[in-house]
């Protein structure tokens, strides 16, 4: 029997019910988001799914980026524990998550990472070379010139955002970036801002201030939540007790799907149709990509002091995001063991070729340390701090431990020392 309409009130849209019931769910009898997935667990299309419009180049592209992902991860990995580096991030478990999106957006989308997100830059072409400059914090280094921790990647010829570490502050700058290429005529229409985060950060006030900037104005920004699980050492189910971070989307009036974020095929078709809705209705989009942080969160982190080593075995087993793409990739004749060797030797020299000759290099100038840290007039602290240094390496000399650093900048900090300068 229909119910019978008792009208609404004027302010709303909404129908008067004499039903007193709360309700906590978005989707009907309470049930969850569903996972929108294209392949199964072992790479064979799903029943009753579409592949998206993949042809063998496309695919072949996006499993070589995929791949080069963890043999990079695992050799700057390595090298933070020989000391060389500083820190540094890995992004195992989320190469379908970033290679599928990057493979589905415009090249000059603008992009604002959290900081698991080199496969995006490196997709669109950043080279081994720059990842290392970067890292190693050399004088090649033009993200930052060399004053960023590493993995906090920025690229305006890439259009990608210079990384925060703050948590979340990427996603209401991405809210006011969309606003931005909506108010240029050249790429309204054309473009959106893209922003990544993890669960984590969600749990934010910026994610808040983000949707709700994109919603209201509307911006056309395409939210996209790795959720990997773990925020450091607190599980997923600790940082959220609705249903995940998609079930917000329509709480601010906006498109929203949840994703097989190891599934690269229905990534892939999440972030085209998302970015399609995003760019064509101005508006802001959620996507929820589901998937395991396979590696600690950071060398900084040892996760079996939080999780069980089984649990990662298990997890780099299920679902795999590489091997699951590959075995898709053979099942179509578009990939065999004899590539993927040659291939695989291939990325190895050539990434540890460019770590070699990155290490080579000397750091920048001293000097840059106090460049470009504020757009405009250099202000008096930044003056300020250059004189004290400068103090210090004339009054401590050469026996002072700092002053050994000075050999690996190029001009060995001489700007600083010559007398009037
Ligand atoms: C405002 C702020 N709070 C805390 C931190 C420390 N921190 C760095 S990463 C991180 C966890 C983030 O987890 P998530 O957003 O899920 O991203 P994931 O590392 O899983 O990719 C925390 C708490 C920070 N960088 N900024
Ligand atoms: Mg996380």
């Amino acid at each position: 029997m229909p119910e019978q309409s008792l009208g609404n009130l004027p302010t709303s849209q909404s129908p008067i019910t004499p039903k007193l019931q709360f309700f906590n769910a978005v989707m009907a009898n309470g049930k969850q988001i569903p996972t929108y997935r294209v392949l199964d667990g072992s790479g064979q299309l799903l029943e009753g799914a579409e592949l998206p419009e993949i042809d063998e180049a496309l695919a072949q592209r996006m499993y070589k980026n995929m791949v080069q992902l963890p043999i990079i991860d695992n050799l700057l990995y390595n090298v933070q524990r020989q000391g060389k580096i500083s820190f540094y991030m890995t992004a195992h478990g989320e190469e379908a998550t970033l290679i599928g999106s990057a493979a589905a957006l415009a090249p000059d989308d603008e992009v604002l990472g959290q900081y698991r997100e080199m496969g995006v830059l490196l997709w669109r072409g950043f080279g081994y070379d720059a990842v290392m400059a970067q890292c190693l914090g050399n004088c090649e280094d033009t993200c930052s010139k060399g004053k960023q921790m590493p993995v906090h990647f920025g690229s305006p010829k890439f259009h990608f955002h210079t990384i925060s570490s703050p948590l979340a502050t990427q996603i209401p700058q991405a809210a006011g970036v969309g606003f931005a290429l909506k108010r240029d005529p050249a790429r309204r229409g054309r473009n959106c801002a893209v922003v990544y985060f993890g669960e984590g950060a969600a749990s934010e006030g910026d994610f808040h201030a983000g949707m709700q900037l994109a919603s209201t104005i509307p911006t056309p920004t395409l939210f996209i939540a790795r959720n990997n699980g773990f925020a450091i050492s607190t599980p997923s189910h600790e940082q959220y007790h609705g249903d995940g971070i998609a079930a917000r989307g329509p709480g601010y009036g906006m498109y929203t799907l949840r994703v097989d974020g190891n599934d690269v095929l229905a990534v892939l078709s999440a972030v085209r149709e998302g970015r399609r809705l995003c760019v064509e209705g101005g508006q802001g989009v959620l996507i929820e990509a589901m998937t395991y942080r396979v590696g600690h969160h950071s060398t900084s982190d040892d996760s079996f002091a939080y999780r069980s080593r089984e649990e990662v075995e298990d997890r780099k087993r299920i679902d795999n995001p590489i091997t699951r793409f590959r075995a898709f990739l053979e099942s179509q004749g578009w990939w065999n063991a004899q590539e993927e060797e040659e291939c695989k030797d291939r990325m190895k020299k050539e990434i540890m070729q460019a770590f070699k000759r990155g290490e080579s290099l000397p750091r920048h100038e001293l000097n840059e340390m106090f460049s470009d840290v504020y757009g405009g007039e250099e202000p008096w602290n930044i003056t300020e701090q250059r004189e004290e240094l400068k103090r210090l390496l004339k009054k401590y000399g050469n026996t002072w431990e700092p002053w050994k650093e000075l050999k690996k900048h190029k001009t060995e900090g001489k700007e600083l020392l010559q007398e009037g300068s």
